[in-house]
């Protein structure tokens, strides 16, 4: 193939302002406006009828399961809405009516499209037939769907070795597909499976499992209903997880607190109306968080310490602040932390995190009194290079408070995509599980790889380097979803062959390969009929249970396919019959696949009758106290140092966030309404007396600069926005300043990169 071609790709798109708007930020979220809000935005992209057949069915017993977040649907759902803007947003997305097929693409080049920014490639709908960007064209083309197979089993068979292929896997997926798609990648011979996980909660998993065994979070939804105390930390729940507000909701009225610790005062803890509760929608609605503890970025640890430091002092003074019996059955390593915190100094620590003492102590008088405690995060904590500490430190605090594996108390990593919780749990892994190696070996008669494999890290350098040449992705946009965009689309466009089983139109389609193959598929919200019987998907959410998930609205196009039936087909082409399995089969009937999981998956039996209705749990050590995997089978605490970011004299730490108007790198619109920001994603958050040292004014233009390893990075064009965030901190939205983080910054053990916490000058540009 000639490899001299070269598009030319724009990686940004369009950077021009749109026209800022700046309001006060908002003190209450959800409520009336959030689903007035939701509706219109369903109806303007769908139409009437087709939103309220879909709106109606989504997280019901018998509909589909929302596309957003994981957050767990109750076991008695409402009849009239059981979903949040946010959730309606997707599916609207998802359902939208406009399309685009061969001959938009005949008209639009590659090159062209990649001058739109991300909001307005989303905008132009789903994509309905397979095409082919072929090498020294700048034109997608149609291509049929046994030559699209034909294409990618020719090169992946033309590989010197097995692990120069990488299969990327996003959480927006089904178990079957994932499943399948996951003993494909083992069946041809590698374990290179990346995850939308590794940028996300890979760091809790390390975290918990070196602590409690499990990667997991421990809590039911019914838990949060009875807890004492909940600690929602470096989360932003009103706008990515608001059905979590329900729940938070339920616990105040049944006399529990709310702790919220995070740089910036988030609407939905401050403020929050029930849209299911119709005093709530006359009145004003929920004061959510008792306390909230602005805390600076990544100064966690120092404040997780400082609390810590302060029980032990309290427990030495009364009894039963901490739990002492449960520290005695189940706890590893407790006077060794007690020895490691008291070389720290409490006015040292409270001068880190930027929190008053005194708000502080109300926090630690709270958690003093109870012990029916939960902590809750998200990516405040996973996305720093000491993320797996940070998670530790706040570990520390359940178990000395013996606020595990008992009712109304635990761990609860807030998943983000969907199904990203499942797709681990069937095999979406970059690392060798010995035990499901075995069950493969038994159940489905081949020997998988037992090498490990490349997490997304290792997946961009590879290909960065040339040691990969095929990479194939079940859903996402990677390039715009991982660090160094740069960098990454270099990595990419090494490939011979990229391939994307994708709904709709994104950047990664654009920034490909030598040969790029767009496979569409269906969404969840579409009816999945195979050979006249009705199939269903199952999820996991993201308190392990497993339930299922039927679409209801007509596909798209005749000419997608579901993404099991792709992979299955991928897979039968690659093969030509010569497997133990049999692959075709699998695609046509997704009861055979949950055959398979049933064998092979841990905790999965029986699960085509149970997901049905509420589903059922998957099995949680944590929830029955079984600490046997570790070190002196118990729990165990760690002792974890507080970070030094050797920061500059003119470096502040910036955060990557999300808009109100986001999923991920999929833009539906451009306010931010809670926060204040109308029309415009190009602003940076900052706090007025760092503006005042650098003598900027609100609305002034900025570059954003970083600076690792002697490499100059540069993210440009953002106007100020003075705002209420700690002294030293700044943030800006995720993906536009994702070309700041350093592809070789991520946190230690789970290479998640540092997207929380980077390193950035600010230059006005005059
Ligand atoms: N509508 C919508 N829903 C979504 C998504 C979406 O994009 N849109 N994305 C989904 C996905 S994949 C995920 S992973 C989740 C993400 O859900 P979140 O983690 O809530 O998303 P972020 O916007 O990244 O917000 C991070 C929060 O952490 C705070 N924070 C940042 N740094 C620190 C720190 O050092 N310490 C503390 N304590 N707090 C900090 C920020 O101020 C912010 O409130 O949401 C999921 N749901
Ligand atoms: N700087 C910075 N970077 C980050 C983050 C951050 O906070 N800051 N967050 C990280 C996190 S938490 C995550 S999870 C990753 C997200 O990384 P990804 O999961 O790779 O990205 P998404 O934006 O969720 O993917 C959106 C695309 O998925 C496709 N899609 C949507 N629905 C479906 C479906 O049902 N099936 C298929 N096959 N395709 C579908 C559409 O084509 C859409 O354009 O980004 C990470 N990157
Ligand atoms: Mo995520």
């Amino acid at each position: 193939m000639d490899k001299d071609i070269k598009r030319n790709i724009s990686l940004t798109g369009d950077t021009q302002f749109t026209g800022l708007r700046l309001k006060e930020p908002m003190h209450t979220a959800a409520g009336l406006l959030g689903v007035t809000e939701a509706l219109r935005h369903s109806f303007k992209e769908m139409g009437i009828a087709k939103s309220m057949k879909a709106l109606l069915e989504m997280n019901q017993e018998d509909g589909f399961r929302c596309p957003s977040c994981a957050w767990p649907v109750p076991e008695h759902p409402s009849k009239i809405a059981e979903y949040c803007e946010n959730g309606a947003k997707a599916l609207a997305d998802e359902a939208t009516k406009e399309q685009i097929g061969a001959d938009f693409f005949a008209q639009h080049s590659v090159e062209e499209l990649s001058q739109l920014s991300d909001y307005e490639l989303n905008k132009l709908g789903r994509v309905v037939e397979p095409l082919v960007l072929k090498p020294n064209s700048v034109h997608y083309e149609p291509i049929a769907w046994t030559k699209a197979f034909e294409l990618i089993s020719e090169e992946l068979h033309r590989l010197n070795d097995p692990n120069e292929a990488i299969f990327y896997t996003s959480g927006r997926s089904s178990n079957e597909a994932a499943f399948l798609y996951g003993m494909f990648a083992r069946a041809f011979g590698t374990n290179n499976m990346p995850d939308c996980s590794n940028m996300c909660h890979e760091s809790s998993g390390v975290a918990l499992s070196e602590t409690l065994g499990i990667g997991k979070g421990s809590v039911t939804l019914d838990d949060f209903y009875g807890a004492e105390v909940i600690l929602v930390v470096g989360q932003n729940p009103g706008t990515n997880h608001p059905r979590m507000l329900s729940a938070l909701e339920k616990c105040k009225k049944n006399g529990g607190k709310i702790i919220s610790i995070n740089p910036l005062a988030e609407t939905g803890l401050v403020h929050f109306k029930n849209p299911q509760s119709v005093s709530d929608m006359l009145g004003s609605g929920q004061a959510m968080a008792d306390i909230h503890l602005p805390v600076k970025i990544n100064e966690d640890i120092a404040l997780a310490k400082l609390i810590l430091k302060k029980l032990v002092a309290l427990d030495a003074k009364k009894s039963n602040v901490l739990d002492h019996e449960f520290i005695v059955d189940h706890v590893d390593g407790y006077d060794a932390l007690l020895q490691d915190l008291a070389r720290y100094h409490n006015e040292a620590l409270q001068r880190r995190t930027g929190v008053s003492m005194r708000k502080i102590d109300q926090a630690v008088q709270l958690l003093a009194e109870n012990s029916k405690i939960i902590v809750c995060w998200a990516m405040g904590l996973t996305q720093h290079k000491n993320a797996v500490q940070c998670i530790q430190e706040y570990v520390n605090i359940l178990l000395l408070k013996g606020a595990i594996g008992k009712p109304f108390a635990g761990t609860c990593p807030v998943r983000g995509h969907s199904n990203v919780q499942g797709d681990r749990s069937v095999g979406i892994m970059h690392y060798v599980n010995q035990t499901l190696n075995k069950k493969i070996k038994e159940h489905l008669k081949f020997d998988p790889p037992t090498k490990p494999g490349f997490d997304t890290v290792d997946a961009i350098k590879a290909m960065h380097d040339g040691h990969a040449k095929v990479f194939i992705c079940l859903g996402g946009n990677f390039l715009m979803a991982a660090s160094d965009t740069a960098y990454t689309a270099k990595a990419v466009q090494q490939c011979n062959l990229t391939v994307q089983i994708s709904t709709k139109l994104n950047r990664s389609h654009l920034v490909t390969g030598q040969t790029a193959l767009l496979l569409p598929t269906f969404g969840r919200s579409e009816k999945d009929e195979k050979n006249g019987t009705l199939q269903f998907l199952t999820m996991e959410s993201s308190t392990g249970k497993v339930r299922q998930s039927k679409g209801l609205l007509k596909p798209a196009s005749e000419h997608i396919k579901s993404e099991p039936e792709i992979i299955a087909l991928m897979a039968h082409t690659y093969f030509k019959g010569n497997h133990p399995m049999d692959w075709h089969a699998l695609g046509q009937d997704y009861n055979l696949i949950r055959g398979y999981i049933d064998k092979t998956v841990k905790g999965f039996e029986n699960t085509s009758k149970r997901s049905k209705g509420f589903g059922y749990y998957l099995p949680n050590n944590v929830r029955e106290r079984n600490f046997r995997m570790l070190p002196n089978g118990k729990a165990q605490l760690t002792f974890n140092t507080l970070p030094d970011h050797q920061l500059k004299k003119d470096e502040l730490l910036l955060m990557t966030i999300r808009s109100h108007d986001q999923f991920n790198t999929t833009i539906y619109g451009l306010n931010d309404r809670y926060r204040g920001i109308h029309n415009e994603r190009r602003v940076v958050f900052m706090n007025q007396e760092d503006m005042d040292k650098r003598k900027l004014q609100k609305l002034d233009v900025v570059n954003l600069h970083s600076l690792y390893d002697g490499i100059k990075r540069t993210a440009e064009q953002f106007l100020v926005v003075p705002y209420d965030i700690p002294k030293g901190n700044m943030a800006a939205y995720f993906p536009e300043t994702n070309m700041l983080v350093p592809y070789n910054h991520f946190a230690d053990k789970s290479h998640t990169p540092i997207s929380k916490s980077i390193r950035v000058t600010v230059e006005k540009v005059t």
